[in-house]
């Protein structure tokens, strides 16, 4: 009888044990379901930017830690730029520089290119104020190349939407030192809405923006598909950062003087 009983209250606590841990995996689980749920709610962010339009985060995955290191080197060499550009401190634009426009390069020989370059440091100046370090989040680079980048943006009002993000360009030269070779604070595409579906635009912005292997150059650039692109455009490889294997990346390489 006594053997009766203890086997019956071993079999209650037994069942009670097992429902116990039935509902801590469950309590687990719904924990961490409602974790996914918000980490997806954190990717609109709502920040007005005091101008009239929506700004979202787009990326699914919050961005791989970056070499601070080198992004520190990289903004410091913007800065410097961006400083000299101010000044029109064409020697120093020269050396930091990885090329400079004709106008540029000879600066004082004519009041033309005075004109010319002047106004190119005056569009370094305001563009490169526009970059803000604390946004770039993605660092690209290998011996010959380094490219910074902020995540992407999207911006919106009753009249347009565009997908924009920041980049700076730098290339190493043979003794390693960094040089500017371009920036940019919204590179990416602006579209009017007109009657278009909404889905239809965000679609399209996807495609104008998309850079698969990460060599600075926009996927449909490298096909050649831009209305922009004449019968002379040279396709490159969208997997490929080097189609031709010279070192330098395909959106390295596009920014060069021809
Ligand atoms: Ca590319
Ligand atoms: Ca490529
Ligand atoms: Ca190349």
């Amino acid at each position: 009888m006594n053997k009766k009983i203890l086997y019956i209250i071993f079999g209650v606590a037994l069942l009670c044990l097992i429902g116990f841990f039935v509902y801590s995996s469950q309590k687990n689980l719904n924990e961490d379901s409602s974790l996914i749920t918000n980490s997806e709610d954190v990717k609109i962010d709502n920040n007005q930017g005091g101008r009239d339009s929506s700004v979202v985060n787009t990326e699914k995955q919050p961005p791989k830690p970056i070499d601070q290191n080198t992004k520190d080197k990289v903004f410091a060499l913007v800065e410097r730029y961006i400083k000299y550009a101010e000044n029109k401190d064409i020697e120093n634009i020269k050396a930091l520089s990885y090329q400079v426009s004709p106008a540029c390069k000879n600066y004082t020989q004519s009041e033309q290119n005075k004109k010319e370059c002047d106004t190119k440091l005056n569009a370094a100046a305001v563009i490169g104020r526009e970059l803000k370090k604390d946004k770039m989040v993605f660092l690209w680079q290998d011996k010959k190349q380094i490219i910074l980048a902020s995540d992407f943006f999207f911006e919106e009002n009753d009249t347009m939407i565009s997908k924009i993000r920041a980049m700076v360009y730098v290339v190493l030269d043979s003794s390693n030192n960094m040089k500017i070779l371009s920036y940019n604070h919204a590179k990416g595409s602006v579209l009017p809405k007109l009657d278009f579906k909404r889905e239809d635009l965000l679609k399209r912005l996807t495609t104008y923006t998309e850079d698969k292997d990460e060599d600075g150059m926009e996927d449909y650039l490298e096909d050649c598909l831009s209305s922009s692109q004449d019968g002379t455009c040279l396709k490159t490889d969208i997997n490929n950062k080097d189609s031709d294997g010279d070192g330098f990346w395909d959106g390295i390489e596009a920014l060069f003087y021809k």
